[in-house]
Parts: structure tokens; sequence; C-alpha cells
């Protein structure tokens, strides 16, 4: 029989502590698989957040570094500046991003470090148990919001790619989704560019991947994909946000 597909050898073989239906594993995949075909696996250090994903480094054997919450573009911009020649990601969490580390990514952004960033927004903090995060939609249920998200109360979801977007320091911006096969092939391509963007040393990059947390949404994982494209991806939108010469 033809093979046609193949865990990556950068995938440990480690159990996942990772719920059913998370999407968290699909993007470790994708980061594991373009670090192969691009030939970057042993240069690379990946700052991994806290959050479900803390224990990233078990997942996926390159070198990495564990940050404290919020400061992983703060580590990763160290790494890079004391480490020219190295690859470097930051994986981070919606909460550790957008919340507690919203300067850290603003300011890296801002000052065009040559990392990249892979954003998952899975609208909540998934891993104390399903607080409100800036992503959370309108009238969406957390453990912090028990009667839905208000705007007057607890204000508007961020969208982190169009806001940094409207920076100079960044070469490429997008948004992609993890929950089906074909936006999982475009989150791919997307974040091939992005990779370009740091291996071509022309500025910061970044992709949101929309991700769901069928745990906390108290949902099934078919259903919290069917949530994904019914009610996240009308709010976040698809797409690509800035896109420098010599990505592609
Ligand atoms: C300084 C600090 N504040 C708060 C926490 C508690 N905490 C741990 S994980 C987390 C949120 C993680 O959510 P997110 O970044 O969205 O990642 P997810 O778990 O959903 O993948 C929080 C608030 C902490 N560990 N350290």
């Amino acid at each position: 029989m033809k093979l046609i597909y193949k865990k990556p050898d950068t995938i440990t073989k480690r159990d996942t502590t990772y719920c059913p239906g998370c999407p968290h594993g699909i993007a470790h995949r994708l980061i594991a698989e373009l670090l192969e075909e691009m030939d970057l696996v042993k240069k690379t250090v990946i700052v991994w957040p806290v959050g479900c994903s803390v224990f990233g480094y078990y997942f996926i054997a390159t070198d990495a570094v564990e940050a404290a919450h919020g400061r992983a573009c703060a580590m990763a911009t160290g790494i890079k500046r004391t480490h020219p020649e190295s690859f470097v990601i930051s994986y981070q969490g919606d909460g550790d991003l957008a919340s507690i580390g919203i300067a850290e990514a603003v300011h890296a952004a801002a000052r065009g470090e040559r990392i990249t960033v892979v954003y998952i927004n899975n609208g909540n903090y998934g891993m104390t148990g399903g607080q409100m995060a800036p992503t959370t939609l309108i009238g969406q249920i957390t453990t912090t919001t028990p009667y839905g998200r208000k705007p007057e109360l607890n204000g508007f979801p961020m969208h982190v790619p169009e806001m940094l977007a409207a920076l100079d320091g960044p070469a490429y911006i997008a948004r992609a989704a993890l929950d089906s096969p074909q936006h999982i092939i475009q989150a791919k391509k997307f974040l091939r560019k992005a990779f370009n963007a740091q291996k071509n040393n022309l500025g910061f990059s970044l992709v949101e991947m929309i991700s769901a947390c069928p745990t906390n949404w108290k949902m099934t994982p078919v259903e919290a994909m069917e949530r994904i494209r019914k009610e996240v991806l009308p709010v976040f939108p698809i797409g690509e946000f800035k896109v420098a010469k010599g990505v592609e």
C-alpha cells in the first residue's frame, strides 16, 4: 500500500495531555511538518506558554523554553537577539497573548522582532476552567460570565491580527482556523509564509489560529467545530492582514 501520511518525526511518542477534540495537537502537527519541510528543526527554539500547551515541549522535539504567563514574546525576543541564527517560535493561547501578555506581543510586533508567533484563540482560558478571555464572544457563557459576555460590563472581543497589522514592524499577519480539512490546509499555507518572514529576516510574524475548547464550551468535538463555523468565524474572519514582499 502507498504511504500517503506519516506522523512527523518531530512529534514525539508521548501521550497527549489535551482533551478529546482539542485542536492544540493540530497546530503542533502543522508546526512540526513545516519545520521538517523547511529544514528548520535543528535551529528551532519554541517558547511555550502557561496554558493548556504548557507541556508543548513534551510533544514537539525541538529546543524549547517555558515562559512565565504572558512573557513568551519577551523571552522569544531575548533568544532571537542573542542567537540570531536560531529560528524562534512563540506559541501562545489567547489568555496568554491577548490578556496578560498583550504588552509584550504589541511591542515585539512594533519593534519588528524576527520571531514567529502562533496564537491559539479558543475563546477562553482553557487550562484554568474556562474563564472569559479577551476573545470571548458577546453573549458567550464562561465561568466568569455566567449570564453571557456583556459589552457594558466586559468589553468587546479583541482582534489581535487586525490591531498588529496597523503597526510597521510586522512582515506577516494572518488568521486561520482549525475546524475543517480545508481550513487546516490553508492554516499551513499561512504558517509557511509566517515562517518565511522570519527565515528571510523580514520582521515579526503572527498567525492566529481559531481553535475550539470542547470541554469548557461543554460541547462534543463535532459541535465545537460547528460552533466555530456558525458563531466564531463571522466575528473573527479568516484572512491575511499584512503580507510583506518576500514571504511567498
Ligand atoms: C501570572 C499568572 N497569572 C495567572 C495564572 C493562571 N493561569 C494559568 S493558565 C491561564 C490561562 C490560559 O489560557 P490561554 O492562554 O487562553 O490558554 P489555553 O489554556 O486556553 O490553551 C491562567 C490565567 C498563572 N499561571 N500565572
